[in-house]
């Protein structure tokens, strides 16, 4: 017998225990397993009833995502066999679910006929977020077990139900009093089954799953559904499958989704999204930091500035049950801020998302004060104050007289040095960047900034309380921008270009939208505020002052008081919530060319997309280079969760795998020749990609140069 399972038989039941470190994750080797456990038990005459378990609480967490796109993803025996054989054996199953069971975990408790979970438990079809759909009975079993609706909702959503649901669901049928009685109250439940003579399987709830709804619900869920899915396939699978759960048979349902979930599997599309699970993990390791360093305690934390971000990064706090002072320098001012979080919090209540006790907690969880003696015993202070390397400064030095020694300082900058704002306390290796994204209660997304004096285990306490907080923590090192909005930089100025030579805002946006971005460039400055993205130029005006021409759309509109949504009127015109192309800003475009020189023509949809794309993904790359972000995945996931990057499309630089890096380079040198001047000045190949293209790899990877003189060459041209 294998080593993953512990396989025990007691008094007339044989337990299963599943045993693979960290999440019994079902590869084929614990199939294997699984399935000659099982097979040994159902033969065995001792053996009344069968209870599986994980070893070591855990159930599991599904297939085994590093087979995906390779040969033992489906090698014998592969999951749907063994759930079809399990759910065949003739004594009663009871699947003793702790903690976890995911995607094909679950698909294995379903496989069994009965189900037992502990108050932890947490249950979920997690398939739609690997851009695939549950492959191994998912589909067909949940809508005979809990109705097409329900199931449907599950199984797009992806998310995981608690125990209480899911006993209200039906999907288990208990719920044992505690983790650490899983087990026992199992075996009792097994004896019960053996007591009652109960079949291996109870009768299906809902054995027609489409019994009662209307002929069209499908139809309809599918109509109204999917506009958000843009075009993403693997959710139009799941309604493939669950038609096929409607109409057929149990049997030729799952032959169906097999089918499905083979083309899900194959799709460009997973791929990219297993590249950005496992991108997520990664970006967790911080390279010469060990799991073994001595993290600092956090126990209070501060934040100065209670405007929108400084009330958005307390609301973070709150919620993971830590106490946060909120610093401002006038009553009025700190009162606002108080009142927008607690209204912000009210809508969640409303929503439903929040109870009124909870609300209350995290109320009671943030301290409003004006005086910064309050802040000496906080252990992290973050500062969101102006956008104003002085301002920032001046906070900083204050912050150095009146914090204990060994807080840590860090500065919610989006563009700013950090080494500069270092420079100014007695304690530059506690100082370090946080980055929050707007709305920062919200998105997900933290860039973590770490300066040259950063202390290795500020870094490494900084990225555990982040993820503490629900953030997914990047590290980026110091430059003007940093990953995220360093590389918005080139993209936008292609944009802005774009709009001089002949296209419009719309027409751009529209390709960028195409391609599945959340916004496109122009709607997203307009969000924003033009006003705002002036001002961050404002402090970077020294990189661009040798070309400044698609700078001057956005300063004019700035000086036109077209400050975006917030004044109704930006690169578009706004009416309530729905938008419109201004001939203004057409008329502002053509005069600014003509003040320029830029000659205007029709302008297609490839180029749009290859000159926006490619600059973005060059300064990607050329981050590499230069060490700011540590690898290429890093620097997907900032673009995927900061910047609307679609992720079924893997990032910027899985997409520019995609594409070809060898396409890229020629393409970036082909506008190089055809914008003249301009071309000459922007369009200019990281010499990274330089490398890679001419080493013939396909994969953006760190690739030392061979005269170090060159990626000094492209700063100096280039900032
Ligand atoms: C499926 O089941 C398809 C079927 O329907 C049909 C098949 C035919 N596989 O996240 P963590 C690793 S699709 C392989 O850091 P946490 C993970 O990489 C699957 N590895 O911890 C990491 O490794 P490392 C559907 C997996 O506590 C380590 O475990 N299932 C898998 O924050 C710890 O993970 C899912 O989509 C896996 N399935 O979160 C569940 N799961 O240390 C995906 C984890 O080397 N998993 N690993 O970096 C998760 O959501 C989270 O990992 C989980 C734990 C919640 C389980």
């Amino acid at each position: 017998m294998s080593d993953l399972i512990h396989y025990r038989l007691d008094d007339g039941l044989a337990l299963i225990g599943l045993d693979r470190a960290p999440v019994n994750a079902l590869d084929q080797s614990m199939r294997a397993a699984i399935s000659e456990a099982c097979e040994r038990a159902a033969c065995d005459p001792r053996v009344q009833a069968i209870v599986l378990h994980g070893e070591r609480g855990l159930f599991s967490a599904g297939a085994d995502i590093r087979e995906f796109g390779t040969d033992a993803s489906f090698a014998e025996p592969d999951l749907p066999s063994t759930l079809v054989r399990l759910a065949e054996i003739h004594k009663p199953v009871v699947a003793a679910i702790g903690r976890l069971a995911l995607g094909g975990g679950l698909e294995l408790a379903l496989a069994c006929g009965y189900r037992i979970g502990e108050p932890g438990t947490r249950l979920g079809l997690a398939e739609i977020s690997l851009g695939l759909l549950p492959g191994a009975g998912g589909t067909q079993r949940l809508p005979r077990l809990i109705g097409v609706e329900s199931a449907l909702n599950m199984i797009l959503s992806g998310e995981q139900v608690d125990a209480q649901t899911a006993r209200l669901l039906g999907i288990l049928d208990r719920i044992a009093p505690s983790a650490e009685q899983l087990l026992e109250e199992a075996k009792a439940y097994a004896y019960e089954l053996i007591g009652c003579c109960a079949p291996a399987r109870p009768a299906e709830a809902w054995p027609e799953p489409a019994e009662g709804l209307p002929d069209d619900f499908l139809a309809h869920y599918r109509a109204e559904h999917e506009p958000r899915w843009k075009s993403r396939l693997a959710p139009r699978l799941v309604l493939s499958a669950m038609e096929a759960a409607c109409l057929l048979p149990l049997e030729e349902g799952l032959a169906r989704e097999m089918a499905l979930f083979k083309r899900a599997e194959a799709s460009r599309q997973s791929k990219a999204l297993r590249h950005v699970f496992f991108a997520e993990r990664e970006a967790a390791r911080i390279p010469g930091i060990g799991e073994d360093i001595r993290l600092r305690r956090i126990a209070k934390v501060a934040i100065i500035g209670a405007g929108t971000m400084g009330g958005g990064i307390a609301m973070n706090f709150a919620n993971a049950g830590i106490p946060v002072a909120l610093l401002e320098r006038e009553g009025e001012a700190l009162e606002r801020g108080l009142t927008q979080i607690r209204k912000n919090y009210e809508a969640s209540l409303k929503r439903g998302k929040l109870t009124a006790e909870q609300m209350q907690q995290r109320m009671e969880l943030l301290f409003g004060t004006l005086d910064y003696a309050d802040l000496a015993d906080a252990d992290l202070v973050i500062e969101a104050v102006f956008e104003k390397m002085e301002i920032k400064q001046q906070v900083f030095r204050m912050l150095d007289k009146v914090c204990k020694p060994g807080a840590i300082l860090a500065s919610n900058t989006s563009s700013l040095d950090v080494d500069a704002i270092a420079a100014v306390v007695s304690r530059p290796q506690d100082v370090i960047g946080l980055h929050f994204f707007s709305p920062a209660n919200v998105m997900r997304l933290l860039e973590v900034v770490r300066g040259q004096a950063t202390a290795p285990d500020v870094l490494a306490t900084t990225m555990a309380i982040a993820r503490r907080i629900g953030k997914l923590p990047v590290i980026s090192g110091v430059c003007f921008g940093f990953i995220g909005n360093r590389m918005l930089e080139p993209y936008a100025r292609e944009a802005h270009r774009l709009v001089l030579e002949g296209a419009t805002p719309a027409q751009v946006d529209a390709v960028l939208t195409g391609l599945d971005l959340n916004m496109g460039v122009f709607s997203m400055l307009d969000l924003a505020g033009i006003d705002v993205n002036f001002l961050i130029r404002s402090s970077n005006r020294a990189a661009s002052a040798h070309d400044e021409s698609y700078c001057r759309l956005g300063d004019e509109l700035y000086a036109m008081g077209r400050y975006g949504q917030k004044s109704g009127r930006g690169f578009y015109l706004y009416q309530g919530r729905s938008r419109q192309e201004d001939d203004e800003v057409m008329a502002l475009a053509e005069r600014l060319a003509g003040e320029l020189d830029v000659t205007r023509r029709a302008i297609g949809e490839q180029e749009i997309h290859d000159r926006c794309l490619f600059m973005l993904i060059n300064e990607g790359i050329q981050l590499l280079d230069e060490g700011i972000a540590l690898r290429a995945s890093d620097i997907d996931l900032v673009w995927i969760n900061g910047y609307g990057f679609p992720a079924h499309l893997g990032g910027p630089m899985h997409y520019a795998e995609h594409l070809g890096l060898d396409k890229i380079l020629s393409g970036i040198q082909h506008y190089r020749r055809a914008l003249g001047e301009y071309g000459e000045m922007w369009f200019r190949p990281a010499p990274l990609l330089e490398r890679l293209v001419a080493a013939g790899r396909s994969r953006i990877e760190r690739l030392p140069a061979q005269s170090a003189g060159a990626n000094l060459k492209f700063l100096e041209r280039v900032r």
